[in-house]
């Protein structure tokens, strides 16, 4: 059988072995009760280690960052995102629909936004004006080609959100790809957030969910907004058993990742059809231009499908490809392999 690389995502990880091992173990109990021992744990370890007073499992990146924007805002209040981030992108304008908010979008440069830019765009109090109440972030940036945040900009967004009296929020649905690729720790990252949530469904290969963060009074809003939007859930400790064994032993398998993606990026732009800047490829996202390659997006994923390269369009012009715990650099240099073929 033909032994398929998928670079669709890095959410098509299966759990392994040992992960499916600690997921038959976990101790259980209704987490709707509070009584599952395994997500309690599992929520106070990552409030620990991302320096907040609490922290709430949910079952998808698109419910933390549709729960954060709920508690944090008020109907008809102003949420300022990046014109590519995920929540104005691809949540299906969960943050208009359930929270009744408007998304001021900015266009970043690869999705990073600086503070001049955000502060231009906050509303004075005027009866006309929906209240500027709420700026996230993405870190890594998914549609900026996994680009890291740089820290100097969260700070600067920071300190100006302060003076402002905006909060702030994290979508670090890949959080641990911009830690171990920058060397700057998640609690430093989380630092400048009132909430932070991140993926354990990606990189980190669990196979479901992920996990808000915040003050404790934050986390109590957010906990009520999880139970309206359906995501309590019962004996999920089984999940939360996969969550802890992922941040035990796959975090640091994220540099891996990211020297393939490197190869890959170096790889592609040696091709005459294909514009990328390996520079610009810091963690496990690469997506590259084909607009030179005398194919449509479709019939270069279609002709990678053919040979069992999987890949996504992600524009008119572009490709993405995502490496993750189950392409080893074997895989990766068999993929190369097969893309010069086709078309190098
Ligand atoms: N991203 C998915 C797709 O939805 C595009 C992917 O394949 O990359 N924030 C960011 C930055 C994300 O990349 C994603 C998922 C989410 C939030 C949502 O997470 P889920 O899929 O768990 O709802």
């Amino acid at each position: 059988m033909k032994q398929i690389i998928d670079l669709r995502s890095d959410t098509v990880t299966r759990p392994s072995l040992e992960m499916r091992r600690a997921m038959a173990e976990a101790e259980v109990g209704d987490d709707v009760f509070g009584d599952d021992p395994t997500v309690n744990k599992l929520q106070e370890r990552v409030a620990m280690m991302l320096g907040k007073e609490a922290a709430l499992f949910v079952p998808s990146g698109t419910m933390a960052n549709t729960i954060a924007i709920l508690s944090h805002t008020q109907l008809g209040d102003e949420v300022i995102v990046e014109r590519e981030s995920h929540t104005f992108c691809y949540e299906a304008a969960a943050a208009s629909v359930f929270g009744g908010v408007q998304l001021n979008t900015i266009v970043g440069k690869m999705g990073i936004l600086d503070a001049d830019q955000i502060a231009k765009e906050i509303r004075e109090a005027n009866v006309h004006m929906p209240p500027t109440r709420l700026i996230c972030l993405e870190n890594t940036h998914n549609r900026g080609g996994g680009k890291i945040y740089p820290i100097e900009k969260i700070q600067a967004i920071h300190e100006m959100a302060i003076q402002r009296g905006l909060k702030m929020h994290l979508d670090g649905a890949r959080l641990f790809n911009a830690s171990v690729a920058s060397g700057i720790s998640p609690k430093e990252y989380a630092k400048y957030f009132d909430s932070v949530m991140f993926c354990f469904s990606k990189g980190l290969g669990a196979p479901v969910g992920s996990i808000l963060t915040g003050s404790k009074v934050f986390i109590e809003r957010a906990h009520r907004f999880r139970k309206m939007l359906g995501g309590g859930m019962r004996q999920v400790g089984i999940l939360a058993a996969a969550a802890l064994f992922a941040l035990e032993n796959n975090v640091k398998k994220l540099a891996q990742d990211h020297e393939n993606a490197k190869l890959l990026a170096i790889e592609l732009a040696k091709m005459k059809g294909f514009q990328i800047d390996p520079e610009q490829v810091e963690t496990n996202i690469v997506v590259f231009d084909i607009s030179h390659s005398g194919h449509s997006v479709l019939q270069v994923v279609e002709q990678l499908k053919q040979r069992g390269v999987l890949m996504i369009p992600f524009g008119s012009t572009l490709v993405r490809a995502v490496t993750h715990l189950d392409v080893s650099r074997d895989d990766m240099k068999r993929a190369i392999q097969i893309i010069r073929e086709l078309f190098g």
